[in-house]
């Protein structure tokens, strides 16, 4: 079933890159044979088949005229802040006289409205408000010739640049930036359905301290594969299943029974300024690794890096049908026996 959906999709994203590759008849212009400002595309992050996710910005590098407006299509969750370099995401702040974890204000809200002109300097779009809605984010790009870069900071280690390239020298068409980036995610997305698919095939072993499951993979560079593998686990009662994300995955997840979706922030109203957007159910920690579970109880890791683990131990059969909280889709069965 799985193999078969990995076919359609690929199909369809090739297709695709035919049809972009079939707009390709204007080629590079410089300004002064075309004076009216050009509009260029740049997806934000890209989604593939088997909940497969690039993390970048593509077309990475993209050149424009100044005047030309960048739209970014934001696929999932980014924000896009023109800045030297990520800063935190989560910072720790005041609420009620106690330090909780928070949603950094300098990430969560917009500095500059979509549309904008932008002429330079520290400026954020600000988080969806709706991360299920499509959305895009333009600014007209008012600088002086130059390299310009900008970040996710959701996703440290997603970074754009663009170059503002002097009237009386050529850019390459909005059709060619475009086909550079459809090129690059289709690479991306390549690289992490090959990884899908050798993970299904061969997910991690168990061994002697429990069952084992690999959240997400590694060694794909940008590109994240939001399953479990295996996707499903037998166990006997009193045994442990250990969850790890490889080191050099590039996403956090949850391991969460049963899913609690959508309330990864919790806001707190504050009169006159904006809400503290404390961290909800979706991703706070609500048990510690290690602990026994039964049939009546929930669990929830919170968010967990590469490079960490998370371990429960089941004391009682059932079918747990757990899942990430923060990625639709990804979900996992722990079949749980009765012990011997
Ligand atoms: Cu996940």
């Amino acid at each position: 079933m799985f193999s078969r959906s990995v076919k359609v999709g690929l199909v369809g994203v090739l297709a695709l890159s035919a049809f972009v590759g079939g707009l390709f008849s204007s080629r590079s212009v410089a300004r002064a044979q075309d004076m009216q400002p050009q509009s260029f595309f740049v997806q934000a992050g890209g989604l593939g088949p088997g909940n497969v996710e690039v993390l970048a910005f593509a077309p990475q590098s993209l050149q424009v005229h100044r005047g030309d407006t960048v739209t970014w299509a934001i696929n999932s969750f980014h924000n896009i802040r023109f800045a030297d370099g990520p800063t935190d995401m989560v910072i720790m702040g005041e609420v009620n006289g106690q330090l909780v974890p928070q949603f950094n204000p300098a990430v969560a809200f917009p500095t500059i409205e979509s549309g904008a002109v932008y002429s330079g300097g520290e400026a954020n779009s600000g988080l969806p408000a709706d991360p299920a809605a499509p959305k895009t984010f333009s600014l007209v790009m008012n600088m002086e010739p130059g390299t310009y870069s900008y970040v996710c900071d959701i996703h440290p280690g997603m970074v754009g640049l663009i170059t503002v390239v002097a009237d009386d020298q050529p850019v390459p068409a909005p059709a060619e930036a475009a086909v550079q980036g459809a090129t690059e995610l289709l690479g991306a997305i390549g690289a992490g359905t090959e990884a899908l698919l050798q993970l299904e095939a061969a997910p991690p072993a168990s061994t002697a301290d429990g069952a084992a499951v690999q959240a997400g993979n590694g060694g794909t560079g940008r590109t994240t594969v939001n399953q479990f593998f295996p996707f499903s686990t037998t166990i006997k009662a009193g045994e442990s299943v250990t969850w790890t994300i490889p080191a050099d995955s590039v996403e956090p997840h949850t391991v969460s029974w049963p899913a609690v979706r959508g309330q990864d922030v919790a806001p707190i109203l504050v009169e006159g300024g904006p809400p503290i957007l404390t961290m909800g159910p979706s991703i706070l920690p609500m048990t510690e690794s290690g602990t026994t579970v039964g049939a009546d109880g929930s669990f929830s890791s919170g968010l967990f890096n590469p490079g960490q683990s998370f371990t429960l131990t089941f004391s009682e059969p059932g079918t747990y049908n757990y899942v990430c909280n923060i990625h639709p889709g990804m979900s996992g069965t722990i079949v749980v026996e009765p012990g011997a």
